[in-house]
């Protein structure tokens, strides 16, 4: 009788995991007998790279690159695509906001004015 019934828990449990692993779309998961969105982002933070931010969506998730790195925001991507994430030297593109008698500086994800002559009056 034990037999029997450890048999239909196991039974069950595989019924369980065979309808979980085919009735849910792919970035969904059987949860209390309902498909429910799985949250890359959180199950896996590092799937996007470091120099990006993940956004979890409905039954996926999307890469964008923090700001400060190439390609820009909002150009969304997966690991699929290939994309790295590169930091923009402002200073050589031009975009940065340093003013004269300055000196910029590129950093990762960013950049500094450095005013190598000026007086400090601050
Ligand atoms: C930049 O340097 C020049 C020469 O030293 C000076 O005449 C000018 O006032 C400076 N400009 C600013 C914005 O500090
Ligand atoms: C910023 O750039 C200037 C000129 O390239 C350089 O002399 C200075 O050392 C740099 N500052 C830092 C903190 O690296
Ligand atoms: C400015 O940039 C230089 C060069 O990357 C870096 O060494 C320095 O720490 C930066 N300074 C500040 C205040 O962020
Ligand atoms: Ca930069």
């Amino acid at each position: 009788m034990r037999h029997m019934y450890l048999s239909l828990v196991l039974l069950l449990a595989l019924t369980e995991n065979i309808l979980m692993n085919t009735v849910c779309r792919s970035g969904e998961k059987m949860r209390r007998g309902k498909c429910e969105d799985e949250n890359e982002c959180e199950i896996q933070p590092s799937i996007c790279e470091r120099n990006a931010a993940c956004f979890n969506t409905a039954g996926s998730y999307f890469c964008q690159c923090h700001e400060g790195f190439t390609p820009p925001s909002p150009h969304n991507f997966t690991p699929a695509d290939g994309i790295v994430c590169q930091d923009i030297n402002e200073c050589l593109v031009g975009s940065d906001d340093c003013g004269p008698n300055t000196t910029c500086n590129n950093t990762v994800g960013g950049y500094n004015c450095t005013c190598a002559h000026c007086k400090k009056f601050l």
